[in-house]
């Protein structure tokens, strides 16, 4: 016999069900914050090669990555910072392109675009990554004089801010060779260590933020940098687990400032069982991380669906399948 209050039971089963499996949306008005961020660390340091918080104690950070900021500033507010957040993410990285119609082009509107975007991470208690992102201006000599005056200017607004990390060139390839970012990181580290002695710089590395083995044998006569590498699993396998293994064991701290579960044109996959891999390898060494990207586009590697909106929290069904696994790993 058909139970005529079927559907009402059926709805609030339902209702209950969705709420158990999604408990990371926030309430309309309810602010989500990092909880283990810059209140719970501090100001953070170099050790070795980890990471570390102001009580001397490994720190690992976990966050997303936006898209370039020239096309994607919608995901960079508050409140669709703050829903990384409220999944356990405790980083987020500004990619700030310099080319392709990024902060060259429009220097006034791109660093306006920046602030408003370090300024949301802060208020949600997250450590932020400020991205000169370099692509396809691949040697960083090219717009040294831009990034110097860039760097002077936003260290000295951050100057007394623990949350912010500088990250001096995306992704150096072609010119861009391990002698050519040494030349360039010693115009910039002194410039923005001038205004914040203590903050922690994230250098670039040949091919695409790949030759972490190259620096190791020569790395930068300052404190407190980190060297990143970046990954995209659909393609970058044990031979870069490799590269970064050996540089590790000679010493040299290793930040994953970017990483995308595609491959490295950011379509194809999801590839999880290459993430997998990558997942267990960076917990193995509390290596640091952030996903590429936080955006909307049609490509494999974005996190949200075209119908996404962040600004009211997120739901499992407005993640795509990068954005699911991703999320599940803060
Ligand atoms: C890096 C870049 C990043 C790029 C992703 C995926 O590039 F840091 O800017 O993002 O990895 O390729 C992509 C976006 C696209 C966009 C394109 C150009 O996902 O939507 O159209 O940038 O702005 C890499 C990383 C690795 C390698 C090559 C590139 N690699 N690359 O190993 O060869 O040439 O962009």
């Amino acid at each position: 016999m058909m139970n005529k209050r079927f559907p009402a039971v059926f709805l609030f089963w339902l209702a209950s069900l969705l709420t158990l499996s999604i408990p990371a949306v926030a309430a309309p008005g309810e602010v989500m914050e990092a909880a283990n961020g810059v209140k719970q660390n501090g100001w953070l340091r170099v050790e070795g090669t980890q990471l570390v918080n102001e009580a001397g104690q490994a720190v690992i950070l976990h966050g997303m990555s936006s898209h370039g900021l020239q096309w994607f500033s919608q995901f960079t507010s508050e409140n669709a910072i703050g829903a990384t957040a409220a999944y356990g993410a405790n980083l987020f990285r500004i990619a700030m392109y310099t080319a392709e119609g990024g902060y060259l082009s429009d220097r006034k509107g791109v660093l306006n675009k920046l602030c408003l975007a370090v300024d949301a991470a802060v208020s949600r208690n997250m450590y932020v990554i400020i991205d000169w992102h370099i692509l396809s201006d691949g040697n960083p000599m090219k717009h040294r004089k831009a990034a110097v005056s860039f760097f002077r200017k936003v260290s000295a607004r951050y100057a007394d801010c623990p949350n912010v990390l500088y990250e001096i060139c995306n992704e150096p390839n072609g010119k861009g060779t391990w002698k050519k970012i040494r030349s360039y990181a010693k115009a910039v580290i002194p410039v923005i260590r001038q205004n914040s002695p203590n903050c922690v710089i994230l250098v670039g590395t040949p091919t695409w933020s790949q030759d972490v083995d190259v620096a190791a044998g020569n790395p930068l006569p300052y404190p407190n940098l980190m060297y990143t590498c970046h990954f995209y699993a659909g393609e970058h396998g044990e031979w870069l687990r490799g590269k970064i293994q050996n540089a590790l064991d000679r010493g040299l701290p290793v930040f994953i400032s970017e990483w995308g579960t595609s491959r490295a044109t950011g379509g194809g996959g999801v590839y999880r069982k290459e993430s997998d891999q990558w997942i267990s390898f960076m917990e193995k060494h509390r290596l640091s991380w952030a996903n590429w990207s936080y955006c909307n586009k049609k490509e494999s590697s974005a996190a949200l669906r075209k119908k996404a909106n962040a600004e009211d929290g997120l739901s499992q069904e407005e993640l795509t399948k990068s954005g699911r696994y991703v999320f599940s790993r803060f």
